[in-house]
């Protein structure tokens, strides 16, 4: 048994992926990780009641695609008011009335509606797998593709997972692939990138 306690603590309640429609969107870079990735997370996400028909897979070249094709699987939240189109993202929204008006910063903006459009998915997870080289290229994409992704799930309000390895170390990268080359061959993180997209996405239409 292990000593260490990190990893994510059960869900609360058990998880019901049959009403749920998940998107997988993944690059190609690092081929072989990438591969038993997405098969441990669509392995998990049928053993939580997903329906394979209900399971999309979709493929970028690399780490750096992977917001624009998730953003590209959303309809963005619309803002219904006087001076704002439907269809805008809530940053928009913000952007568009200090234009539409010059003296927003004095007035008191109409009120807005925000409202969820219907989503072709209930949760997508986004799945690279970046491995440090010896310049800087790692450092820039891994913050670049993290914030855009967090980004698309707060302009949509879809859940995105964060299904990205960040590896200083081919052996990390294989490691929580779970197809690492020394005695314990580590643990596959797909499995629970897709509970946290089922529990996100049952939470999500709670909250909705
Ligand atoms: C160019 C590049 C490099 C050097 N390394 C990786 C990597 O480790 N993992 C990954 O997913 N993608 C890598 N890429 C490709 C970029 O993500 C991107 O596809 C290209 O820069 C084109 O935009």
């Amino acid at each position: 048994m292990s000593d260490s306690i990190k990893g994510p603590a059960p869900p609360p309640a058990t998880l019901d992926g049959s009403p749920l429609r998940v998107a997988i969107v993944h690059s190609r870079w690092n081929k072989s990780v990438i591969d038993a990735l997405v098969a441990g997370t669509i392995a998990k996400l049928k053993e939580t009641g997903v329906k394979e028909a209900n399971i999309v897979v979709q493929s970028v070249p690399g780490s750096f695609e992977l917001p624009l094709a998730c953003s590209k699987l959303t309809v963005p939240r619309m803002i219904s008011g006087s001076h704002v189109q439907a269809g805008a993202t809530a940053t928009d929204l913000l952007g568009g009335l200090t234009s539409l008006n010059p003296n927003s910063r004095t007035s008191t903006p109409a009120p807005q509606v925000v409202t969820m459009p219907h989503q072709p998915f209930d949760a997508i997870i986004a799945i690279g797998v970046l491995i440090k080289g010896s310049t800087m290229h790692f450092e820039y994409i891994c913050e670049s593709v993290s914030h855009a992704l967090m980004r698309v799930q707060l302009d949509t309000g879809v859940p995105v997972i964060f299904g990205v390895l960040t590896a200083l170390t081919d052996d990390q990268a294989l490691e929580r692939a779970g197809i690492g080359r020394g005695a314990s061959k580590g643990h596959n993180h797909g499995e629970d990138w897709a509970l946290a997209a089922v529990e996100m996405a049952s939470q999500s239409r709670k909250w909705a």
